[in-house]
C-alpha cells in the first residue's frame, strides 16, 4: 500500500491539521508522535529506505524496535497537509531503544521533531502502564500559556482551576494535569520532567511554553488538548471580566459529577478553598 493511503497516516495528517486551524501550531510550532502498529508497519514496509542510525539523546529500551510517525524538526504543521513526505518521517528504534533511524519520509532533508526525547519518554511511561497509548501531542495552546503567566505552578491548582471551568473537565480528564516549570526545551531535561508527570497524567502543561498530551488514538489525544485548551480559554474570560468568580462548580458537585459519572477524582485536588 502507498503510505499516504494508510489510514493511520490519514489521521495523523487530519490531526496535525486541525491542531493548526485551533492556531496552536505558528511556524514550527508543536509536534506529533504516533507509535504504528506492527500490523499497519506490515502494510506499508514496502515504502522504507532505512537511513543511518543516529542517537535519540535519551534511552528507551521497553520501546525497542518500535516504529514511530512523527513530525520533523523545523516543519509547519501547516505544511503537513498539502506536502506531508516533506513534512513528517517513519523512525524505526533500535534493539536498545538508543538510536532511530529514518524510514520513510523528509524527503529533502531533516531530523524528527526536536522533542523526539519528550515524546519517546512520554511514549514509553505511557506504553509501560497501558500499551494502548499510542500518541503524544506538544501544542502551543494560548490560553493555557497565558494562565501560566498568572496562576501558581502547582499541578493542583490547575487541575483544580480547568475542572472548574467547565463541566466535561472532570470526566475528560480525572486523573488531573501536571505543570513542568519553566525548563530549556529540546532535551532531556525536560523529556525526563514530562515523562514523570506522564506517569500519573494524561496532561502535562510546560509553563510559557504549551502542553503535551498523551492517548490510545488520534480522536482522544486531539479532545484531550481541545477540551483542557477551552476550559483554559473560559477561565481568561472569566479573569478578565473580573478578578473572583461569583459562583463556580463546588466540591460537592465534583463529588456528585464523579458518582454519576463513575469517575474516581483524587482528593488532591477536592480541596477547600
Ligand atoms: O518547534 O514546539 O518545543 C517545535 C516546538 C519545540
Ligand atoms: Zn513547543
Amino acid at each position: 500500500m502507498k503510505i499516504l493511503d494508510a489510514e493511520f497516516v490519514k489521521g495523523f495528517i487530519r490531526m496535525a491539521n486541525d491542531g493548526w486551524e485551533q492556531g496552536w501550531h505558528e511556524r514550527n510550532g508543536g509536534n506529533l508522535s504516533y507509535r504504528i502498529r506492527p500490523e499497519e508497519v506490515e502494510s506499508v514496509k514496502e515504502n522504507f529506505e532505512p537511513r543511518a542510525w543516529t542517537p535519540i539523546g535519551t534511552t528507551v529500551p521497553a520501546l525497542g524496535g518500535e516504529y514511530f510517525l512523527v513530525t520533523g524538526s523545523g516543519k509547519f504543521f501547516r505544511n503537513c497537509i498539502i506536502d506531508p513526505a516533506d513534512s513528517m518521517c517513519v523512525i524505526e528504534l533500535d534493539k536498545a531503544g538508543e538510536n532511530y533511524r529514518i524510514v520513510w519520509g523528509l524527503v529533502n532533508g531533516g531530523r524528527p521533531t526536536s522533542e523526539l526525547p519528550s515524546h519517546l519518554m512520554n511514549h514509553e511511561g505511557k506504553f509501560l502502564i497501558d500499551p494502548k497509548y499510542r500518541v503524544i501531542y506538544h501544542a502551543h495552546t494560548t490560553n493555557i500559556i497565558a494562565l501560566t503567566f498568572v496562576l501558581p505552578l502547582d499541578d493542583a491548582v490547575f487541575t483544580r482551576e480547568l475542572w472548574e471551568m467547565a463541566t466535561e473537565c472532570p470526566v475528560v480528564f480525572p486523573d488531573g494535569v501536571g505543570v513542568v516549570p519553566w525548563m530549556v526545551p529540546g532535551g532531556r531535561d525536560i523529556a525526563v520532567a514530562t515523562s514523570e508527570l506522564m506517569k500519573k497524567y494524561d496532561l502535562a502543561v510546560w509553563a510559557h511554553h504549551g502542553m503535551f498530551a498523551a492517548g490510545e488514538n488520534f480522536d482522544i489525544t486531539f479532545g484531550l488538548m481541545h477540551t483542557a485548551e477551552k476550559s483554559a480559554e473560559i477561565l481568561v474570560k472569566v479573569l478578565s471580566m473580573r478578578p473572583d468568580k461569583l459562583q463556580t462548580i463546588t466540591v460537592q458537585n465534583f463529588r456528585d459529577l464523579a458518582r454519576d459519572f463513575n469517575v474516581t477524582l483524587p482528593e488532591k485536588f477536592l480541596y477547600e478553598k
